[in-house]
């Protein structure tokens, strides 16, 4: 059994970097090519101190429908998108279908800050209206940023 708060969710459509992101986080090698996420992939991993596990969700349309049933005790959602306009619009979306079945507390990551044209953060958090982090799945270097967001965020309902 899962106890409640000691499972995040990563979900947010298909592309945007959940995986890519799980991989900055568990401090492993980003691969460029990389498959769809077909249903959902766990990972243990530790968060201040305490274990946890870590649910990367599968973003394709098809997979959508298990989401409501994989969020059911999650201690923390983190809802990704890519930071392009049609994306951030496709994930406001996300934000209304299914906020009744988030956990405690819900995040967004503003991803592929590194592409020209991404939309900043600041914006992206304006539009979904929740507390919202810039990053780059692909920047090694983010790794400690990328932990201290879900350790601050992991603790801090
Ligand atoms: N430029 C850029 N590309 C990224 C970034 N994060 C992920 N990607 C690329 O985006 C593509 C999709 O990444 P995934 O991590 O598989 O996306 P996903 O959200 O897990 O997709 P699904 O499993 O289908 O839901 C891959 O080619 C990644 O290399 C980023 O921060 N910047
Ligand atoms: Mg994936």
């Amino acid at each position: 059994m899962i106890e409640r708060k000691s499972k995040v969710c990563f979900i947010g459509e298909g592309g945007v970097g959940k995986t890519s992101l799980v991989s900055l986080l568990q401090g492993k090698e980003i691969q460029k090519e990389i498959s769809p996420t077909v249903g959902l992939e766990i990972e243990d991993s530790v968060l201040n101190g305490t274990k946890c596990s870590i649910w990367d969700c599968g973003g394709q349309k098809r997979f959508q429908f298990m989401w409501k049933d994989f969020l059911r005790a999650s201690g923390l959602t983190v809802l990704v998108c890519d930071s392009t306009e049609e994306n951030v619009r496709e994930t406001r979306e996300i934000l209304e279908r299914i906020s009744s079945h988030f956990g405690s507390k819900v995040i967004a990551l503003a991803n592929k800050q590194d592409l020209k044209n991404s939309i900043p953060p600041e914006k992206v958090e304006k539009q979904l209206g929740i507390k919202t982090y810039g990053i780059s799945a692909l920047r090694a270097e983010q790794h400690d940023k990328l932990r201290n967001i879900l350790e601050k965020e992991f603790t801090s309902k």
